[in-house]
């Protein structure tokens, strides 16, 4: 039999915490290596767990292993993510905080997979009837719709999310899941008209054409080939070998019924998919004055009947501009390359809208309906979020790691050390960059880039993505976090471009191009295109384009103000939920099964700063308990304290650790709130607690049963 040193030396560590050298990367790194070499992807850093993409199937997503995970602490068995899926819940519901799970990594890294495997595990183990079965069942639907029409293969990832995601599970009273909210941010909507080579458009456009039956697609006027249509040939992969378009629609298809579609809405919701994939390919020539003409009506006819508007109207919008200046209607003709442009903004807007729509919906489905009111009403939430190539939306999604960044600085590093100070607590200070400087660079008021960009677009005239790059340098030159061809020295600046600019996040340093944040900040439809939209005969256009756009007089927020809103609404939510994190990891940029790429690993364990992470754990307190809480769930474990303790809980709790056998160095007592296990050892010492803690709990229940 192997002995346990040999066994510790081949598998490693199952908590960072518990290693020896745990100031040391290269240790870090090692046991993350060895520990995936035996399939063991799950290792923890007290209660955060770290992720490493198998990009293989695991047998370890098993009912059995659910049933394993449900209701055992936390290092009684061995690290997976339905140990944090359970624990938060058991939180949830003993007490009664708001839960989230937030889950981070690169594009790859595991992420969907991770937030897909927690939804089943309580789709499994949280208790059932009727009612919640058909909650359940929607909120597992709800992704191979969202999949379908949100996803697309990346050179990073066959199926990458290309929007951010929060979703919230309400439970009830008695911990069953009875209804769920979905929040979507960002889509990528450039994706619809342009795809860089080696990646496509969203999954959606593939598995219609792939698996529409021929009634439907004749109906729309597709045909089956892809490389008929404009916006799926610009990254020259249709086909993906591990994508199987056919199948993922019958899945979507059955999972549009679930969510309660019904076959007309199908059909409208396909008609705009369609009407997509017609509008790229509107072809324009020009006149002999330069003005742009559409030469291919028979889009025009299939658009019309498909977006159920008038084809000559719609043709006319394709190639006029009209703006409304002092009341006055002025018509002016559009040339090639701005036809071109219109064209594919309807394109994005349509996507966009019908995306965000289809988002609505589901929450519609999902939405808790009491049929008797519900004690307690607790939130769950994952959160996902993505990389994408140096952009404007990179811009914005790396704008929000870093918010998350700050989120987890916030939440555990600084608050955990502010909290030992309140407590006096004796502890030694870690430190730990803190990113807000970054944040404000981006987000801050007048002086920030966000600022700043929304005054180029707003100021009339000649502003272009060049004038904007330009008052970046003049207004942020000193702050030490950005960068431009410009203001680099002589070393740095051959790395620049002069339409470029750098940040240094504290994930490293990213370039990013200023070619099109104009463009995208201002997200802009001509008003005709607009007016024609609003008069469409289908259903879902007629939603997602609304009147009052046309009579408001504000101007709409540009997408980068919308965003940086909405992020500050999630970390106001997220703020006031108590947070467990999935940090996932990829190993290899092949998508490949057994390959461990050092350099990567070493270079997101940095960025997701696990070492300043393993360093707080350490020097911390892993173990928090409020009195009472700790009293009631161990009083058991002491005669003196069980069945009821009459002092004060603080007392009954120094009377129930010191008959537990801790040594006065193992834990720590706060002032108001706390207790403390001392965190190098709790692996032991509370595994320790817990064994007798259950054994107890058995006990006790066979006592009863007996009666
Ligand atoms: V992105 O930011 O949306 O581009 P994610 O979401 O982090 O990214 P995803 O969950 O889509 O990555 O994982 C990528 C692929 O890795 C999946 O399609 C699976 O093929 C593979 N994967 C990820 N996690 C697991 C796992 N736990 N077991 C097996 C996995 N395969
Ligand atoms: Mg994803």
């Amino acid at each position: 039999m192997e002995s346990a040193l040999t066994a510790r030396d081949r598998v490693g560590v199952q908590d960072f915490v518990l290693l020896e050298n745990f100031t040391s990367e290269a240790a870090f790194i090692e046991n993350l290596r060895k520990r995936f070499k035996e399939n063991l992807i799950y290792t923890y850093i007290g209660s955060v767990l770290v992720s490493v993409n198998p990009y293989k199937e695991l047998e370890i997503y098993t009912k059995q292993n659910m049933e394993r995970y449900r209701g055992v602490s936390f290092y009684e068995v061995s690290p997976h993510l339905y140990a944090i899926a359970d624990n938060s819940y058991r939180s949830l519901r003993t007490e009664r905080r708001d839960q989230c799970i937030l889950i981070s990594g690169e594009s790859g890294a595991g992420k969907t997979e991770a937030t897909k495997r927690i939804l089943q595990y309580y789709a499994v183990t949280c208790p059932a009837s009727q009612q919640v079965e058909t909650v359940k069942d929607r909120l597992l639907q709800s992704n191979p719709v969202l999949e379908a029409f949100g996803n697309a293969k990346t050179l990073r990832n066959d199926n990458s999310s290309r929007f951010g995601k929060y979703m919230d599970v309400q439970f009830d009273y008695r911990g069953a899941p009875v209804g769920g909210h979905i929040l979507n941010y960002l889509l990528e909507k450039s994706r619809v008209v342009h795809q860089n080579h080696g990646e496509r458009n969203f999954h959606i456009f593939y598995q219609l054409l792939e698996g529409g039956e021929e009634d439907l697609l004749r109906r729309l006027g597709l045909e089956k080939n892809p490389q008929q249509y404009h916006y799926l040939v610009k990254g020259h992969c249709a086909r993906v070998s591990s994508i199987n378009d056919k199948n993922e629609w019958k899945i979507m298809r059955r999972a549009l019924s679930v969510i309660g579609f019904n076959d007309s809405e199908v059909e409208d919701l396909l008609s705009i998919v369609a009407s997509v994939l017609h509008l790229g390919n509107v072809q324009f020539a020009a006149d002999e004055q330069g003005n742009a003409q559409v030469t291919t009506e028979n889009q025009i006819k299939y658009l019309a009947r498909l977006l159920a508007v008038d084809g000559s109207v719609l043709r006319d919008a394709l190639i006029h501009k009209k703006i409304i200046a002092k009341g006055e209607e002025l018509v002016s003709p559009l040339n090639l390359e701005q036809a071109a442009y219109a064209r594919d903004a309807l394109a994005k807007a349509v996507y966009g809208r019908t995306f965000s729509w289809l988002v609505s919906k589901v929450n519609k489905s999902l939405a808790y309906k009491a049929s008797e009111p519900a004690v307690c009403e607790f939130h769950a939430f994952m959160i996902i979020f993505l990389i994408f190539p140096c952009s404007f939306e990179q811009f914005c999604i790396n704008y929000c790691n870093e918010k998350l960044q700050q989120l987890f600085i916030e939440l555990t590093l600084k608050s955990e050390q502010e909290e030992y100070e309140s407590e006096g607590i004796a502890w030694e200070p870690v430190q730990y960059f803190n990113n807000k400087i970054i944040c404000d660079l981006v987000e801050e008021k007048f002086k920030g880039i966000i600022s700043i960009l929304d005054e180029e677009c707003l100021r009339p005239g000649d502003a272009t993505d060049t004038t904007f790059l330009e008052k970046l340098e003049e207004t942020v030159k000193n702050h030490p976090h950005f960068l431009t061809h410009k203001l680099a020295d002589q070393k740095t600046r051959k790395s620049l471009g002069r339409e470029e600019f750098r940040l240094s996040h504290y994930a490293g340093d990213v370039t990013y191009s200023v070619a099109g944040f104009l463009d995208k900040n201002n997200d802009l439809l001509f008003r005709n295109l607009k007016e024609t939209m609003c008069n469409s005969e289908n259903p879902i256009i007629n939603q997602c384009f609304d009147r009052t756009e046309l009579t408001d007089k504000k101007r709409p927020e540009t997408a980068a103000t919308q965003f940086k809103n909405s992020l500050s609404k999630l970390m106001e939510i997220l703020m006031s939920k108590e947070p467990s994190y999935i940090r996932c990891m990829k190993p290899n940029d092949a998508k490949q099964a057994d390959r461990f790429d050092e350099v990567l690993i070493r270079h997101q364990v940095k960025y997701l700063g696990l070492m300043e992470n393993l360093r707080v754990r350490r020097a911390g307190f892993a173990y928090r308990r409020k009195y009472e809480m700790f009293l009631q769930r161990y009083k058991s474990l002491c005669p003196e304290t069980w069945p009821t303790w009459d002092g004060r809980p603080h007392d009954g709790v120094a009377v129930l650790v010191k008959h537990l056998g801790y040594k006065p160095e193992e834990y720590k007592m706060g002032r108001s709130l706390q207790i403390a296990a001392l965190l190098a050892i709790p692996a032991t010492k509370m595994q320790a607690t817990w064994r007798g803690f259950y054994r107890r709990k058995k006990f006790l229940t066979m006592k009863r049963s007996a009666i």
